[in-house]
């Protein structure tokens, strides 16, 4: 599928439309970003890491029943997708207490969550993503609560799957992030799942294999997103 004009520039990936208007293609790019974008970073190799890591994960995901908009792989670093209208909201499932969550309530960091939270956030780097109650995004035309269910029971689902594809890997998959959107009125799951979007831990050592090694200033970025991909199976070029 042809590429053609771009769409939109994110923080690591770039939208292209296609000569098909239901399709879209994303380039990953080696950029990362902290700070609501206000750091950002070149790293050799990660676009071409997250798009196979992704593309592993969302056919995982996709042979679970779970929608996706995958289409197929393009390139080492590009991937056709389907169109969706996006809900301008962040879905996170946390199975342990780390980050935004660990400072609001001062948790110890790695305290189990059983049952797993589910927070919504707004998607809005001028805000710094606030968190936001189903709520807000009835009230504030977000989402409608058909839609929040949905997406609320598919985030749960994508756990149950894919965290005892870490666990059999020996890493913890601590939380995730995801996006949703609507492609003909149906809730499908978007954007990417990739290091830069969760947190994975080493089962034995706690070793953060994620994007908390750039948030953090820990080093070896690549070399730990090369381990997790090398343990849970994904082909890498
Ligand atoms: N996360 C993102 N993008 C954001 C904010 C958070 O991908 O803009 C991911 C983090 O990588 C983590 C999860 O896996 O969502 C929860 O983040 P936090 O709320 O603890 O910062």
């Amino acid at each position: 599928m042809q590429k053609l004009s771009e769409v939109y520039r994110g923080k690591a990936k770039t939208v292209y439309a296609t000569e098909n208007p239901d399709f879209l293609v994303l380039e990953f790019r080696n950029d990362t970003s902290a700070l609501d974008g206000k750091r950002i970073e070149q790293f050799y190799r990660k676009g071409i890491i997250n798009n196979q890591f992704n593309h592993f994960i969302m056919l995982k995901l996709e042979e679970a029943g779970i929608p996706t908009q995958l289409e197929r792989l393009l390139s080492e670093n590009e991937l056709l997708v389907k169109k969706l209208d996006m809900f301008p909201l962040e879905s996170v499932i946390r199975n342990r207490a780390a980050g935004s969550l660990e400072k609001r309530l001062a948790l110890q960091e790695g305290l189990l969550l059983d049952p797993p939270i589910y927070d919504l956030f707004l998607k809005n780097d001028s805000l710094h993503d606030p968190i936001v109650t189903e709520s807000y995004c009835e009230t504030f035309g977000w989402a409608s609560t058909a839609h929040l269910v949905k997406m609320k029971e598919l985030s749960y689902k994508v756990n149950d799957v894919l965290s005892p594809l870490f666990d059999a890997a020996d890493l913890i998959l601590v939380d995730f992030k995801l996006e949703f959107g609507l492609f003909k009125g149906e809730v499908i799951l978007g954007d990417e799942f990739s290091p830069d979007g969760c947190r994975i831990w080493d089962k034995t050592t706690l070793n953060k294999l994620d994007k908390d090694r750039f948030r953090q200033n820990l080093g070896g970025l690549i070399e730990a997103y090369e381990e997790v991909a090398k343990r849970i199976g994904v082909p890498l070029n």
